[in-house]
């Protein structure tokens, strides 16, 4: 059998194919890049699947009604009839639109939180997603089908527009053969979706909330939650300062007040403070840099009492149960309750974080330290002529020439060069954040060679928390 698909001739031997009868039919329209939409099927079997595959069999699928029936529209089927989502981005990707794409965004397209990710060298099982990379011999513009068996060097697949063209065929021309059961070869794998609802599970709820909150140069506070491409909500209209901390968001207004909202995006704001100049929220405690240099901070409910525990702050951090502030140029940490004593961690000092058991220290000559463990550490150089730096977890990120640099694991990793013309990183154990010189905002979720995604134009700094 020999078939045409635009540029590409595919020959099929013995059942098997070798070059699929894959083109441009793998692009997706732009109107199927919308948001990931959660679906109501939450859950389902291998009856599911096979009912699914049966009444799918010979049927030209054309989701997005633009390529024709491409395989792509195959796996949107699959997504909105059984696994519980539509719409996972294929923009992430050095060739977006293709169905590659899929495989390359896994990280920030949000099929992370439906699918879990299985190597191309694993034995897929039934059910699983199996996409194959672009450019390879067998299929130049990638491909994805779903996985009914395995077969050793091939799979045994449900496709669509990978086998010849039929009569009846609605899209002559634009894309070849309608869902069927066939055997491709894994040549070119790049690997495995493998969905969390087939078998009872369930997809991975955000229980941390991913948020990620943004102010424009008008001070207006955006927030998103969950995955990168989540819709952004408008927070506050104004603010001076802002922080986040899993469900809790605090802001200063460009008056003076601050206020804090717990709990879902549209929570009440309650105030707590005014002549506030900025402001940082834990889970557990508020604390407020108020005009007059006092540093305010409250534990346990909104409504608590504030406690006054420094004066003459130009900065401060909080975190579990540390306070760090910089009092005339010293460096200062106390641990455990809010009357516990300050330590003197070292002078010369423009700017402080405390994180977990690490602090970091910006020094006015613009070598930034850091230090593990107890308050009394030794500290590690990390990087000089640093503008603005940011810690989480076992991450480090600065900005030194307005070169975003990157280090994860030990106060000794070597550094990762991100992106360059930067204003402001942040990072948590899973995300990375930077606002350009320019005001464009890009993020990425994942491990540090992730892909950036583009998030806004017009920011002038980002909140995250996990
Ligand atoms: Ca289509």
């Amino acid at each position: 059998m020999i078939c045409r698909n635009f540029a590409n001739w595919g020959s099929m031997e013995n059942g098997i194919s070798r070059r699929v009868f894959i083109s441009a039919g793998a692009l997706v329209a732009a109107s199927a890049g919308s948001l990931l939409t959660a679906r109501p099927a939450l859950a389902f079997s291998l009856n599911d699947l096979d009912a699914w595959v049966s009444r799918t069999e010979g049927k030209y699928i054309n989701v997005d009604g633009a390529y024709g029936a491409q395989c792509w529209d195959l796996w949107e089927a699959y997504c909105r009839d059984l696994v519980g989502v539509s719409h996972v981005s294929t923009q992430l990707s050095p060739n977006p639109g293709y169905a590659s794409a899929l495989w390359d965004g896994y990280s920030g397209n949000g099929a992370s939180l439906y699918f879990d990710s299985v190597p191309s060298t694993a034995t897929p099982i039934k059910g699983d997603v199996a996409i194959w990379q672009y450019g390879t011999g067998s299929y130049p513009y990638s491909h994805v089908a779903i996985v009914l068996a395995d077969a050793g060097t091939n799979l045994y697949v449900f496709s669509q527009n990978s086998s010849p063209s039929l009569p009846g065929n609605p899209y002559p021309g634009v894309s070849t053969g309608p869902c069927v059961r066939q055997y491709l070869t894994k040549s070119g794998l790049a690997g495995y979706l493998r969905p969390r609802t087939l078998n009872g599970g369930a997809p991975s709820s955000d229980t941390n909330l991913s948020r990620l909150v943004m102010s424009d140069t008008n001070g207006r506070l955006s927030m998103k939650e969950g995955h990168l491409y989540a819709g952004w909500t408008l927070v506050a209209n104004q603010s001076r300062s802002f922080s986040i901390a899993g469900s809790r968001l605090g802001v200063v207004t460009s008056t003076g007040v601050a206020t804090i909202k717990d709990g879902p995006v549209n929570a009440a704001w309650v105030d707590v403070a005014d002549q506030a100049q900025s402001i940082v929220v834990t889970t557990n405690r508020i604390g407020i840099l108020r005009s007059n240099g006092e540093l305010w901070v409250k534990e346990g409910a909104v409504n608590a009492l504030w406690v006054v525990v420094a004066s003459m702050v130009t900065d401060f951090s909080m975190d579990g149960n540390r306070i760090g502030v910089i009092t005339q140029g010293k460096a200062e940490v106390k641990e455990g309750s809010l009357g516990a004593p300050w330590v003197t961690e070292v002078t010369g000092s423009s700017r402080i974080q405390v994180n977990g058991n690490r602090i970091a220290v910006l020094q006015t000559s613009g070598s930034l330290l850091v230090k593990e463990g107890d308050l009394y550490a030794g500290w590690v150089t990390q990087l000089s002529g640093v503008s603005q730096f940011h810690l989480a977890g076992n991450r480090i990120a600065a900005i030194s020439g307005g070169v975003v640099s990157v280090k994860e694991g030990s106060l000794y990793s070597t550094w990762s060069n991100q992106t360059t013309g930067a204003l402001e990183v942040r990072v948590t154990q899973n995300r990375l954040s930077v606002v350009g010189t320019d005001g464009k905002l890009f993020a990425k979720d994942g491990s540090l060679g992730a892909t950036w995604v583009d998030l806004s134009t017009g920011a002038r700094s980002v909140a995250l928390a996990n």
